[in-house]
């Protein structure tokens, strides 16, 4: 047994655990990398890696599709969105909203070196994607005219990049003290004999917690509680890679309150049964929740309705509103924490590249957590176009495809004419987060590219 003054409980801990083949270079070590690696061992929580190791049957219960607020067809359904914005743009304009992005994972399966978010995506200018959010984040304080704070999540891995960029880029005119960055948690990965692994020879192979692990972030990196003193009620939560999302959409934040929601989802239907979006169902204790797509058994991803429409359609797209007061209650010690999932992948690890387990939580689980929960269909065309593969589908090209064609819609909708020649659109968000926004009398220039 090797010996460290000061260690001798976490080094019983790790031989109680048979875990002490971590100590494989301990004699090549000097005295800092010695307990570089200690503490690194004392954080980790040894029971919770047996539990997740171990792992429980999968969750079979049973479960129907989701009921869901669809999109207004008739009279009623009209007057009731109409409410729902009004009553949103009032709780925007009392400065009561925060915007949260979970940026933590990296621009790799892209391409790119670097945080994902810094990923250039429009389709003339080729401004990244945190730029395009941050300056959406700006427009929206302008138009209800009171500042939003950005809560951005990084993680260990992009957290010294990404606030290198941000202060490169000013904030992207928002204030400073506005823009809240901060990493997730890191969670040790397995190999195939439920043993921990080296990432080198004093510290432990990890992977970023997932995002249902931006809960947690946010309250232990004390910006819940800042929320809080600055009066915020409700966080809307996106993902960086959707350019298109509404981050401040007042229709659905008005939902949400009229409901009395802790939790709200945004959801669009499937465009094929295959699409790797997970999808909305009511559980049989009656609470809603989201399948991911791989679980989702084959008989129910292609199981059709009597009109012919897919029975699990309502896809999930990841845009959500959290009250503060549930994050609060979700994370104060008392209550039950997210559960994590495990994926089996090739680990990158000292050794080289092993077969091992990564364990993730996804914040969707968050929704089994109440009963008050609201899911609100929306147009895919409006809100969705992830950047998520080099080439293919959800790829630059197909994103950039959605982005001109939304922009040539509002143009259209405003009845600004756009002439033949005009091939590539691109509308800046501080010109328009929305159609309303594009100035009367606007005129577009008749040439190949045309950036407003
Ligand atoms: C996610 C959803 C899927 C659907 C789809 C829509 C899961 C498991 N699946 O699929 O149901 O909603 O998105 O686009 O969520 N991230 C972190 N930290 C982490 C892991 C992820 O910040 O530890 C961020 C990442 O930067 C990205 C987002 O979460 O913004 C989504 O992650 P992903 O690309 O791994 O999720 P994906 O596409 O498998």
């Amino acid at each position: 047994m090797i010996h460290f003054s000061g260690y001798d409980d976490v080094i019983n801990r790790i031989y109680g655990h048979r875990q002490e083949h971590v100590f494989k270079h301990w004699d090549e070590l000097n005295d800092a990398d010695k307990k570089h690696l200690l503490d690194d061992l004392k954080n980790i929580d040894l029971e919770l890696m047996e539990k997740l190791y171990a792992g429980k049957p999968q969750d079979t219960a049973a479960f129907t599709p989701a009921p869901f607020i669809e999109l207004p067809k008739t009279a009623e359904q009209k007057a009731a969105q109409a409410k729902a914005a009004q009553t949103g743009v009032e709780f925007i304009k009392k400065g009561l909203a925060a915007a949260f992005v979970v940026a933590g994972g990296q621009g790799s399966r892209l391409g790119c070196e670097g945080p994902k978010g810094m990923f250039p995506i429009a389709p003339i200018s080729g401004k990244t994607l945190f730029q395009i959010h941050g300056e959406k984040i700006l427009a929206y304080s302008r138009k209800y005219k009171t500042s939003i704070p950005w809560l951005v999540m990084t993680s260990v891995d992009n957290h010294d990049d990404t606030l290198d960029y941000f202060e490169k880029m000013n904030f992207f005119g928002l204030g400073k003290n506005d823009v809240f960055i901060f990493p997730q948690n890191m969670i040790p990965s397995l190999d195939t004999d439920g043993k921990l692994v080296l990432e080198n020879p004093c510290s432990i192979f990890k992977n970023p917690d997932g995002h249902g692990g931006s809960l947690a972030a946010l309250s232990g990196s004390g910006t819940l509680e800042k929320m809080k003193e600055r009066g915020i009620r409700l966080i809307s939560y996106f993902q960086v890679d959707n350019p298109l999302i509404k981050i401040i959409d007042p229709e659905f934040i008005g939902y949400h309150i009229l409901y009395g929601a802790d939790i709200s989802s945004k959801a669009i239907p499937k465009a094929y049964p295959e699409e790797k979006v997970g999808v909305f169902v009511k559980f049989n204790n009656g609470r809603t929740g989201v399948v991911e797509y791989s679980d989702l058994p084959a008989e129910k991803t292609t199981q059709r309705g009597k009109n012919g429409e897919l029975l699990y359609r309502a896809g999930n797209i990841a845009v959500h509103l959290f009250s503060l007061d549930f994050i609060e209650s979700l994370t104060s010690e008392k209550k039950i924490a997210l559960p994590f999932h495990t994926a089996r992948k090739k680990l990158p690890v000292y050794a080289g590249e092993i077969e091992g387990f990564k364990f993730e939580k996804f914040i969707f689980d968050a929704i089994t957590m109440t009963e008050r929960s609201v899911i609100m269909e929306t147009l895919r065309e409006d809100e969705f176009a992830p950047v998520k593969n080099a080439a293919g589908v959800d790829s630059p090209e197909t994103s950039q495809r959605l982005m001109i064609e939304l922009h040539k819609k509002w143009l259209t909708q405003r009845g600004v004419s756009i002439p033949q020649r005009v091939s590539v659109i691109e509308i800046s968000p501080l010109t328009a987060v929305a159609p309303e926004d594009i100035p009367s009398g606007l005129t577009v220039p008749n040439k190949e590219e045309v950036e407003l």
